[in-house]
């Protein structure tokens, strides 16, 4: 009798209980949870023993306990050998046996409690999350944000401003994520950048622009930014005469605070303007790239223009061609290039955006703290895109302006996306003229720039091609073998962007068609031909961009063509070809018109 169980009938009372509590047992694992503040009482017990170790191990197997180890000071940590796991009702009998024992001064029957792993990701529960299928759709035609989420990127940290007509900042979706430091009225001249209310909701764009950056998550209002954890700012710039100056200030405000600067305006979409920025706006780039996040460069990101129907080229948009700009296309929801898509060698990567009626819109908020299921073109897109580098910002806040671009080029990806442009280039990389490199992909930019390591600095190699004044005829082709700077601190050996700077005259601008084409073999529409554009006024050293040949060895023969698709009835005036350069250099040229539109849906 002395060496069985003390209690025998408590013994067998506890294993009825624990037959009892088999299927229940069961129906745990399989997933099912106890009701909302249910406790659930486990097999193991805490116990203060001040008589020491072997004084423990005694009382353990004396009540049929295993000693599992000491906590600290007197506290021992049981384990009952035959109770059930996890139970919904205490075991007040062995409970009762440890606290009569005279070893024991205090003995706890633990209890499990709910503990989430801190980077266990749940789901947004925003009410219009569900209709934001651009940042998560179980057919994968998605930007992969919820991916990224889920690594655990979000935008912490991370600040964005929208450089537009005002945000909304008491949005009550947006409120929580508001930056004021990230945020000026350029227009009025004051720090508040309210929008102008009027009756037609005009000055809605940049409200609408904010929220898909930085809509704030889990907040029962509306859907989530794609960094819904960024701060967002916005500049009231649009709103009123704009100016080069109004440009600038809006381009270079708090540097060293702002991260990404997304905008979605240029000059006007009409397929015959050629414009760009001006001697402020061009030096508020090339001071926010060199000294801007500590000197690793501001990012600007861009919407590359709403001038499809007009036949409009991206590459007559000095903003959007230019290097120190990200510049964003976009997609429809079934993959197709939305008619209002201009098409250029200078755009980068695509987010989706609308499309015809039957497809969906971005949902986003709207002025007096609506939420919209209807925000629309390519400057729908630039702040999508913004949202995505600022998780790849969060996941490496080391990366530089040109290291973005890289991610960029590296990880998107033609997808679904329809076109008959999708060329191979010189490195084996799918991209075409409507679509950049393709699709973003937020898991991917942000996977790619936890390990990235920083490129060297830029390289900026100049071929001068000095030409006597030729006619173009029907068709010029221009061959240039090209060393790439070989022998000096200039030798380029791998491409970023290249630039073409032009100048010519010719009777009807909009009649030319000029292509790139590298030793690789990869042909860049430096200019397609734009209808709309009789100017007769040419170019003037106008420095054409091209993204394609991203990664492709310079040194070569280059062939630069310009062909003349209306045939004999024009005439050309003749060329000059100034220089052709293969770098990361500043475009110089200038312009005149200083009237920026934001890229209203005509
Ligand atoms: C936001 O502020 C404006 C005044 O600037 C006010 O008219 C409006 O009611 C406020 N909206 C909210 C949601 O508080
Ligand atoms: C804005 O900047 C000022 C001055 O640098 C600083 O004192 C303040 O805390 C900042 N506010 C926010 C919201 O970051
Ligand atoms: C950031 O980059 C610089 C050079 O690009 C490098 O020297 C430095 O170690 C990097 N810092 C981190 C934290 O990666
Ligand atoms: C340039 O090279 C191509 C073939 O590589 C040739 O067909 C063309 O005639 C050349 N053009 C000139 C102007 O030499
Ligand atoms: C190229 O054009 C620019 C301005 O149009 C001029 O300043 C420069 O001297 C020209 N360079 C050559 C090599 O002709
Ligand atoms: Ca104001
Ligand atoms: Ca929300
Ligand atoms: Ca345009
Ligand atoms: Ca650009």
């Amino acid at each position: 009798m002395a060496s069985g169980p003390p209690y025998p009938f408590e013994g067998r009372k506890l294993q009825l209980l624990e037959l009892l509590l088999g299927p229940l047992l069961v129906l745990l694992v399989s997933g099912l949870e106890p009701a909302l503040g249910q406790k659930v009482f486990t097999n193991t017990w805490a116990v203060h023993i001040p008589g020491g170790l072997e004084e423990a191990d005694q009382v353990a197997s004396k009540h049929g306990f295993i000693n599992y180890g000491h906590a600290f000071g007197d506290y021992y940590h049981f384990r009952h050998r035959t109770l059930v796991k996890r139970s919904l009702s205490d075991h007040r009998g062995a409970q009762v046996r440890l606290q009569k024992d005279p070893r024991v001064t205090w003995a706890e029957q633990q209890v499990s409690k709910q503990r989430k792993k801190r980077d266990t990701y749940q789901e947004p529960l925003d009410p219009k999350f569900k209709d934001q299928w651009y940042l998560y759709n179980s057919n994968h035609r998605d930007l992969n944000a919820k991916a990224a989420w889920q690594l655990g990127y979000t935008g912490k940290g991370v600040v964005v401003s929208i450089l537009d007509d005002g945000i909304e900042k008491n949005h009550s979706d947006l409120m929580e994520n508001y930056d004021p430091n990230a945020s000026y009225d350029v227009n009025d001249g004051d720090p508040d950048p309210q929008p102008r209310y009027t009756q037609l909701n005009d000055n809605r764009h940049g409200t609408r622009c904010a929220g898909e950056v930085a809509a704030v998550a889990n907040n029962g209002i509306c859907g989530v930014g794609v960094a819904y954890n960024a701060k967002i700012g916005g500049v009231r710039m649009l709103d009123g005469e704009v100016t080069d100056m109004v440009e600038a200030q809006s381009l270079s405000l708090n540097p060293q605070h702002i991260d990404i600067y997304s905008a979605s305006w240029g000059p006007e979409d009409d397929g015959k303007t050629v414009d760009g920025p001006a001697k402020l706006a061009k030096e508020a780039f090339l001071h926010g790239v060199t000294e801007g996040r500590g000197g690793l460069g501001s990012i600007f990101v861009w919407a590359s223009g709403n001038g499809g129907r007009e036949k409009d080229s991206c590459n007559c948009d000095g903003y959007t061609n230019s290097i120190y700009t990200l510049s964003i296309s976009s997609s429809t929801q079934n993959g197709n290039v939305p008619w209002y898509s201009e098409a250029c060698s200078s755009t980068l990567a695509t987010t989706y955006s609308s499309g015809n009626l039957n497809e969906k819109q971005i949902v986003t908020t709207d002025l007096k703290s609506k939420c919209t299921d209807s925000h629309t073109g390519t400057s729908a897109s630039a702040p999508l895109a913004a949202g995505i580098i600022a998780l790849a910002l969060e996941a490496n806040k080391n990366l530089t302006w040109r290291d973005m671009q890289h991610l960029v080029v590296r990880t998107s990806h033609p997808a679904h996306l329809l076109t008959n442009d999708w060329r191979t280039n010189g490195v084996g990389r799918k991209v075409s003229h409507s679509y950049g490199y393709g699709l973003l992909d937020a898991r991917a930019i942000v996977s790619l720039a936890k390990t990235w390591t920083s490129v060297k600095p830029q390289r900026k190699c100049v071929i001068p091609m000095v030409c006597e004044p030729r006619n173009i005829g029907a068709h010029l082709s221009i061959n240039m073998s090209v060393d790439a700077c070989i022998g000096t601190d200039s030798h380029v050996t791998s491409l970023e962007h290249v630039q073409a700077r032009l100048t010519l005259s010719y009777n009807r601008r909009g009649n030319l068609a000029i292509h790139l084409i590298s030793p690789a073999g990869t042909r860049s529409t430096l200019l397609h031909p734009r209808p709309h554009d009789y100017s007769s006024e040419g170019f003037n050293d106008w420095a054409f961009m091209t993204t394609h040949s991203w990664d492709e060895n310079p040194t070569g023969k280059w062939t630069m063509e310009i062909e003349n698709v209306a045939g004999a009835s024009d005439y050309g005036k003749g060329i000059t070809c100034n220089e052709s350069g293969f770098k990361l250099g500043c475009c110089v040229y200038v312009a005149c018109f200083l009237n920026r539109w934001p890229l209203s849906m005509k």
